[in-house]
């Protein structure tokens, strides 16, 4: 059987740390895509001397015309702008959405058959355009965001508790970074929800509600860091697991911006829930039950996307 093919559309950190994920996992063959002239060449080309010290097998190649991607199985999208200090994630939209317009065409010209994962920021109005642009069944056009804020949420618990990040699951809902809602009573240690582990002395709800503060600003956290761009090996580790889920046909239950057709009360959006990934790509939405004040949570991060999707629904109809 033919190796699968992945595309990385959008060469820059995050693609670039895609391309060694993918090629360390031997998850198929690698195309890289910029429009920085030589740049995806020059990454695939350095990431293809790394596979014999590595011991992984895969064809890797790049380009700045969008045919390189031509009959991928997944195509990860990060072409875009990230944020700089001080700017929100919303501040992209203006920038972003005419590149994801672009991307999506050229997806659906050259590889209609793809399941897509877009990460590009503000990541739920993304990859609503992404669906829209590229026409491809929203089944298969994901979001990547819920899965880098559950595992940043699962690492503060971990040190929190003293325990091994494998042992601790998390549940957040809803859009990416400050309107995410962590569900703390579906979030345990080894099965325990985290409200019986206040109960148990092994944390107080203060330092939780400060978990989850942090969580919400993890992004931020690091942008004020970096300086000069965002978070990338999280995030492109979380993008990882969701082509993998989809590749090897895992069944994965992650958290990702999926279209919702009524789920949580909600029509024709993206928004970030827990999905079942196989090989039909969101096979399945997982509607969990939600205590009001969580309710009010979720539709709050509803109404916070909704109002960017009406943002470029203007600049559209204004064109
Ligand atoms: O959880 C999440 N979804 C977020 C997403 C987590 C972290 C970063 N988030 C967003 O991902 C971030 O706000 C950006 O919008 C994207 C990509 O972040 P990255 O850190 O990889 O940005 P880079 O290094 O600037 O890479 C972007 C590349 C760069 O090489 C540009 O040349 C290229 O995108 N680019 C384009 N490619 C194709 N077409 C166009 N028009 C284009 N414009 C820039």
């Amino acid at each position: 059987m033919a190796r699968k093919k992945i595309a990385l559309v959008g060469a820059g950190q995050i693609g670039g740390t895609l391309a060694l994920l993918a090629g360390q996992k031997e998850m198929g063959d690698v195309v890289l895509f910029d429009i920085a002239e030589g740049m995806p060449e020059g990454k695939a080309l350095d990431l293809a001397q790394a596979s014999p010290v590595e011991g992984f097998n895969a064809k890797l190649g790049g380009g700045n015309d969008y045919s390189v991607i031509a009959g991928a199985d997944v195509v990860i999208v990060t072409a875009g702008v990230p944020r700089k200090p001080g700017m929100s994630r919303d501040d992209l939209i203006g920038i972003n959405t005419g590149v994801v317009k672009t991307v999506g065409e050229a997806i659906k010209t050259y590889a209609p058959n793809a399941f897509v994962i877009v990460i590009t920021n503000p990541l739920d109005v993304m990859v609503w355009v992404m669906q829209q642009a590229s026409g491809l069944p929203p089944e298969r056009v994901v979001g990547m965001a819920g899965v880098l804020d559950s595992a940043r949420f699962r690492y503060f618990l971990a040190e929190e508790f003293g325990v091994s990040v494998e042992d601790v699951t998390a549940f957040v809902l809803g859009g990416h970074g400050d309107t995410m809602v962590p569900l703390v009573r579906y979030s345990t240690v080894a099965g325990i929800p985290l409200p019986d582990l206040v109960k148990m002395g092994w944390t107080t709800q203060e330092k939780l509600d400060a978990i989850v503060q942090r969580t919400r600003d993890g992004g931020a956290e690091i942008v004020k860091l970096l300086k000069t761009g965002s978070a990338f090996y999280a995030p492109a580790a979380s993008a990882i697991v969701m082509a993998e889920s989809y590749l090897k046909d895992q069944k994965r239950v992650l958290p990702c911006a999926a279209y919702l057709t009524g789920q949580y009360g909600v029509s024709d959006m993206y928004v970030g829930v827990p999905v079942v990934l196989g090989a039909g790509g969101v096979e399945k939405i997982i509607e969990i039950e939600l205590s009001a004040e969580e309710k009010a949570m979720f539709d709050h991060s509803v109404d916070a996307v909704k109002t960017l999707v009406d943002v470029v629904k203007k600049q559209e109809a204004g064109k």
